[in-house]
């Protein structure tokens, strides 16, 4: 397209006038990025025809990765990254006056996506088309992503967030790839030659329309797809309304408002399951114009159906997606009059599945009432599934009835949505090695013991193009001047910077590099909060989203305590310490917005506090997203990764801060475990109880959260300032529930259990921060050993373990 900057100043100065009739002069950064945009997409566009022709002439496997969620973020810079255009056009838009960092910022974030699980599917797609696999996005296309917060008193306030309010340079409409998916009605059953037809009768026709986006590999030539359904009224059919006149306008008004609503707002639940039918709608919504999409490509083959599952694998990010499996049966039967048998064994070939959570309040139960109300023949094949299954398990355990009911896929009037994703994959695998062992020892023991070769480990991973080359670029730069560049293809080749540890030149410039991300985030800082970040003080960070067993409420706590040692010591030696918030909380969380509401308590105490002298500060930045996110991980020192053990299945945050220097304070929970494999305890921060101490105290009970409170003065003066008149709790009663969740409901989470050893964890941190030559060390260490967390790493083992495809080279 262009490879140098004067083609790319020629070709963007002509598109500027031919598509917006304008000068450079008097073109704002909003058109700058338009104009890019949309010269990226077009010039990619040329590639994702080349690679859609590719896998259509070669009949190559293609994998589809269905998600309720693909939180994106902004695409600019990682596709010119990707294209291998950045420099080029960061130099080029310098010298018409342009800085791409600040047409980034006129991008939308792509807020599709609640957090980790949301965040895991878009790094696996960088990766997909990076590694030349054939291997695409389904999901929705939302009107309104996750909510934008705003912090209000310090309260949290949610304003949707209308993403789509500036045009969407990257997406493509396709109204010729549209379907129809089928709501309520009902099941009629007849015998015709002998064999069982069903028809669905009377059902509400949704359009589904598709917008793709192009998802451009790092060879810039593979570029693969990301389908996102949107959902439509159906505006020619008089099925359901006969003419659109006179009363049955109103009748179809709100029709339309009704199927408009599917595709309207993404769940700002994460972690916590609701039974609400609009969600369930959604799932089948997405599922249904997945699959028959999918299905119509297969078709074009002109291939017998027998041979599917060698043509297409179908991956359920979570059980959000699991309808795919009766939807996929009730295709193949009654559209394609295959039998149950032979249908069963396509689809059961053609499905994996991956668990992304233990809690048992995320597990997807949804009323059989609503399931068969809504998706009448997809219910009768759920129904038909469980008693299949059933029957396998009095065969296999007879007798064994407590057995069979722990297991069955309809239990109390409800559809257990996990069992019938294990029942129907051929995969079934964790995030992180110790999550894996717990599903297989604890949670799904008796599944594993039925299938014991379907379950299977895949620690989570992260793409080191967004989240090393693109968010920090300097240090991408170092590592290539140091290392070469091979290790851009092949990350695990960081593990050669390991070298350069106790090398003082490199030690410095890796210092050097941290300071001016901290000092690029002091800046951001202060323009949103108007004071003076130092720079030189230890920025230690928690950004995720806010939940109980995240433990946010212990990083306040810890504060808290060092602010009571402040103000008792006002000449206490400390290194300075910048403490740094980000999180959402979901809307209907109420122990999760009181904590937020806690942290700017404390940061408004402490921060107008004389007697601190700057040395601790606490920030809570607002709206954590993804391109928040960027501009913090580079700049961190400290990285909070503090959940109760066995509770986080694996994290990804964690990896993406180490990837960028910072040192992990943790506990040994989900893939901070395999960080402590490679990396050993001395360039770790690891405290707190295990996991299996968690379980057995769970299991076994032995834990009284109210004789910490009485034996750890700390601990009780912390708890007591909560519901104590003073300066943090200066009217109503709003810690009460906090101060109730710890003593009364007796700490599910064991902050006070493991307050202890946090807080020495901190001065050892402390201590450590004080031997710079010590602490670079560390940094690099991690930095070298953080390639194996690369997602092109995880990607590899899914699509050679569980998928069955390879590259294809083009
Ligand atoms: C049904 C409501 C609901 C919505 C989202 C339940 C559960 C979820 C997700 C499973 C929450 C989630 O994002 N889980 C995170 O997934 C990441 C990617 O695997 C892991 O790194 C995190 O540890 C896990 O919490």
């Amino acid at each position: 397209m262009f490879n140098d900057k004067e083609t790319f100043k020629q070709v963007f100065r002509e598109d500027l006038i031919g598509k917006l009739g304008k000068p450079l002069e008097e073109a704002s950064n909003a058109d700058v990025y338009n104009i890019l945009g949309n010269m990226i997409r077009e010039n990619a566009g040329r590639h994702w025809a080349d690679t859609n022709q590719k896998y259509k002439a070669d009949k190559d496997k293609q994998v589809y990765y269905f998600s309720m969620e693909f939180l994106i973020g902004r695409l600019l810079g990682n596709n010119l990254l990707n294209m291998g255009v950045l420099e080029v056009v960061r130099e080029g838009l310098a010298d018409l006056g342009f800085s791409l960092a600040d047409i980034e910022e006129e991008e939308a974030d792509a807020g599709l996506g609640n957090g980790g699980l949301g965040r895991l599917a878009a790094c696996f797609l960088d990766s997909l088309a990076s590694l030349q696999y054939a291997g695409h996005g389904c999901g929705i296309r939302y009107k309104y992503g996750l909510f934008e917060q705003k912090i209000v008193d310090g309260y949290q306030v949610e304003l949707p967030d209308y993403w789509l309010q500036k045009d969407n340079v990257w997406e493509v409409r396709r109204e010729d790839k549209q379907v129809e998916v089928r709501f309520w009605g009902h099941v009629e059953t007849r015998a015709e030659n002998g064999e069982l037809v069903f028809e669905h009768k009377d059902y509400e026709a949704v359009r589904a329309v598709p917008y793709d986006i192009p998802i451009i590999g790092a060879d810039r030539r593979h570029v693969n797809t990301l389908r996102n359904w949107s959902a439509e009224s159906i505006t020619q059919s008089t099925r359901t309304f006969g003419t659109f006149a006179g009363t049955d306008y109103h009748k179809f008004l709100e029709y339309k408002r009704s199927v408009e609503s599917i595709s309207e707002f993404l769940y700002p639940d994460d972690s916590e399951y609701e039974g609400k039918l609009l969600r369930l709608k959604q799932q089948y919504f997405l599922c249904s114009a997945g699959l028959q999409s999918i299905l119509r490509t297969f078709g074009k083959l002109g291939l017998p159906y027998e041979s599917l599952p060698d043509k297409v694998a179908l991956h359920i990010n979570d059980t959000h997606p699991t309808l795919v499996i009766p939807e996929l049966m009730r295709i193949l039967m009654d559209e394609h009059g295959m039998g149950w048998n032979k249908a069963w064994d396509i689809t059961t070939r053609m499905v994996s599945y991956t668990n992304h959570t233990i809690l048992s309040e995320a597990l997807e139960r949804w009323p059989l009432q609503m399931v068969r109300e809504l998706m009448p023949r997809i219910f009768l094949i759920i129904e038909e599934i469980n008693a299949r299954f059933c029957g396998e398990l009095m065969s296999r355990y007879p007798g064994d009835q407590p057995r069979i009911e722990q297991m069955a896929i309809i239990h109390d009037d409800q559809v257990r949505m996990a069992h019938l994703a294990i029942v129907a994959s051929h995969s079934v695998n964790g995030v992180a090695a110790l999550h894996t062992e717990i599903l297989q020892k604890r949670e799904m023991r008796l599944f594993n013991e039925m299938y014991p070769h379907r379950f299977n480990n895949k620690t989570n991973g992260i793409t080191h193009r967004r989240w090393l080359m693109h968010a920090n670029p300097e240090l991408a730069g170092l590592i290539n001047d140091s290392i070469g560049t091979r290790w851009i293809h092949h990350p695990q080749e960081m593990i050669g910077l390991i070298k350069y540890c106790e090398d003082a030149s490199f030690q410095e410039q890796v210092a050097a590099i941290k300071r001016r991300n901290k000092l690029r985030l002091a800046e951001y800082i202060s323009s949103k909060h108007g004071v003076q970040v130092d720079p030189d003080s230890i920025f230690d960070v928690q950004v995720k989203r806010l939940h109980a067993y995240k433990r946010q409420l212990l990083n306040i706590l810890h504060i808290l305590h060092l602010y009571n040692q402040i103000k008792d010591n006002p000449s206490m030696d400390m290194v300075p310490r910048t403490f740094i918030f980000g999180a959402k909380a979901a809307p209907s969380y109420h122990l999760a917005k009181r904590i937020i509401k806690l942290i700017n308590t404390v940061a408004d105490v402490v921060n107008n506090d004389p007697d601190v002298k700057g040395k601790i500060r606490i920030f809570f930045l607002e709206n954590y997203s993804v391109s928040l996110a960027e501009k913090i991980i580079p700049a961190a020192d400290v990285s909070e990764q503090i959940s109760t053990a066995s509770k986080e299945a694996s994290g990804t945050g964690n990896m993406k801060f180490m990837m960028n220097g910072a040192l992990t304070l943790g506990t040994m929970d989900g893939a901070n475990v395999e960080m402590h494999e490679m990396v050993g305890d001395n360039n770790m921060f690891l405290f707190g109880l295990r996991a299996e101490q968690v379980l057995d105290y769970y299991q076994y009970g032995g834990y009284h959260a109210r004789d910490i409170y009485a034996g750890d003065s700390r601990v009780r003066e912390v708890l007591d300032q909560l519901v104590n008149p003073g300066p943090i709790c200066c009217h109503s009663q709003e810690f009460d529930t906090i101060f109730q969740t710890l003593l009364d409901n007796n700490d599910e989470f064991f902050v006070l259990k493991d307050f202890a050893s946090y807080v020495e964890t901190h001065v050892e941190i402390d201590r450590a921060y004080r031997n710079q030559k010590e602490w670079l060390k560390k940094s690099i260490i991690n930095i070298g050993h953080s390639g194996k967390f690369s997602s092109d790493n995880t990607i590899s083992r899914y699509a050679s373990e569980i998928w069955k495809i390879h590259p294809i080279r083009l």
